[in-house]
């Protein structure tokens, strides 16, 4: 058959240049930044890949939305948009708007756990979990065991593993977990979907024991996406229903719009229980602004509104994920340790296998990292020990199986020839890895260390004078002065 391509559904008006910077600027660079991407300036950054968080680009539409901004500070029109988007494209009763993601979990977490609760979820996320620990819960890992071996191509990483909820329904009764927390698109499994057949299991066994399911929806169009191509007797239904159709067997959702809707801020907590909705709203005025706008400026709720129609498109989103599975398919061709299947957000670099010379007590996916910036001023995240922090009893820290890099592709951003760019600078890291070196943490932050942490090379190379900067944070003590309980 004569081969087809496929291309973006849009064209591009208005561009923002970008700039190279030499090697020896990058080697200061991260320096500097004690070898954490997060404390880069993204003015020395080339192609940004930290995350696709606030980073995709609005449509004309959305930009237009901006201009009809109703700024009042209670009862803006924009709101009832929004509130009217998620009623059609989500089907969420309520709504009560909040500044990001995490701001939802914040209100979620406080009004639904009490002190001892177990909360499971299909992996963690580290926002997520943070908020539910706070709150007095622990977080119990239900995911299916494949979603911890990058190697296994099952392709519904991200289900719940009902055997693992029943052992825990068993050891602590139901009336100690408030809520499934169910991802749809499980980011630290490296962008793997969840099935609907496994999301409607959950369904029938979460109503027999009367326990609810929260949908962590930050990525759904994506996961629905996948649904549409895999999963049997959802080939014909568009994104849209199947998005839907996900959210009908869960009772309420956090979102961070800044991924799906293409927004640069803003995100909700969507629920269908009128009580708690009430709670929310209640307590939304406390931490983010009232309930009509959640700390959103009018402006940011239209725009969201727009991205929510936009994300369910089907050409849209089979666009957004094309690129992440070309850029993928480009890494795997040249054999490059990636986590398998490609995922939809972003492609996940195996640091242990990448690395396999660096213990995973010397952070191979943070270095990784780091090389991968100074090769040509691509910037990616680690999503290995670090993202993982401590446990919050005993202050040990958590050692995921999956020790990760992650390339995330913000939508409708970056070209192909990006892609091809970000791949080959991989490669060339791919062909020098045995001159790569560990690092040791020299400061380490109490909570979501990832962000601020910062590092050293574990062997400095001679003649290196650009460590002078470091002595103060070599004397900061790693793991906090009372090092252990309490430390994220
Ligand atoms: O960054 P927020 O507060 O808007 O959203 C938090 C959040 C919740 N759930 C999931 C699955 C996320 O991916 C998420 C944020 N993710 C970021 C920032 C990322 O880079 O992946």
């Amino acid at each position: 058959m004569e081969k087809q391509s496929w291309a973006e559904p849009y064209k591009i008006k208005m561009v923002e240049p970008v700039f190279e910077t030499t090697r020896e600027q990058r080697q200061k660079a991260i320096k500097e930044s004690g070898y954490n991407t997060f404390l880069l300036k993204s003015e020395d950054v080339y192609i940004d890949l930290l995350t696709d968080s606030g980073t995709s680009a609005m449509s004309d539409r959305q930009w237009a939305g901006m201009m009809l901004g109703d700024e009042a500070y209670a009862g803006s029109r924009n709101f009832f948009n929004l509130e009217d988007a998620i009623r059609e494209f989500y089907g969420y009763r309520f709504v009560v708007p909040t500044h990001q993601g995490r701001g939802a979990e914040h209100i979620l977490s406080q009004l639904l756990i009490d002190d001892g609760d177990i909360v499971p979820g299909n992996m963690y996320f580290t926002t997520t979990r943070l908020h539910q620990e706070l709150a007095g819960g622990k977080f119990a890992d239900i995911i299916v065991d494949e979603a911890h071996d990058p190697k296994i191509t099952f392709p519904f990483k991200g289900n719940v593993d009902l055997t693992k909820l029943e052992k825990l329904i068993a050891e602590h009764g139901a009336e100690k977990i408030p809520y499934v927390c169910i991802a749809t698109t499980v980011n630290m499994a490296g962008g793997q979907p969840i099935s609907m057949k496994n999301l409607k299991e959950l369904r029938e066994l979460t109503n027999k024991h009367g326990i609810k399911i929260i949908h962590d929806m930050t990525r759904v169009a994506e996961n629905a996406f996948m649904i549409q191509q895999l999963e049997a007797g959802y080939s014909d239904r568009s994104v849209k229903e199947i998005v839907k159709e996900i959210c009908s067997y869960t009772d309420g959702a956090t979102m961070s719009a800044k991924k799906d809707a293409m927004v640069n801020i803003g995100g909700f907590l969507a629920v269908n229980d009128e009580q708690l909705f009430d709670d929310a709203r209640n307590l939304v005025v406390i931490y983010e602004g009232l309930h009509t706008y959640g700390g959103l400026a009018g402006r940011d709720m239209e725009a969201m509104a727009i991205g929510i129609a936009e994300s369910v498109q089907d050409k849209h989103i089979a666009a957004r994920v094309g690129q992440v599975q070309y850029l993928g398919r480009k890494l795997l061709d040249a054999g490059i340790p990636i986590v398998l299947p490609i995922g939809t957000h972003g492609v996940f670099i195996d640091a242990k296998q990448f690395l396999p010379h660096i213990p995973q007590e010397e952070f191979p996916a943070q270095q990784l990292a780091a090389e991968i910036y100074l090769e040509a001023g691509v910037r990616s995240m680690e999503r290995g020990v670090v993202s993982a922090g401590r446990d919050q009893v005993t202050g040990k820290n958590h050692m995921p199986e999956l020790e990760l890099v992650r390339l995330t592709i913000p939508r409708r951003v970056y070209t192909q020839a990006h892609m091809d760019v970000i791949a080959e600078a991989v490669i060339r890291v791919y062909k020098r890895r045995e001159e790569v070196q560990g690092l040791k943490m020299t400061y380490e932050p109490k909570y979501l260390r990832f962000f601020q942490a910062r590092f050293q090379p574990i062997a400095p190379e001679p003649n290196d004078t650009t460590h002078e900067n470091d002595e103060t944070f070599a004397s900061c003590t790693v793991g906090g002065a009372d090092s252990g309980v309490g430390q994220l």
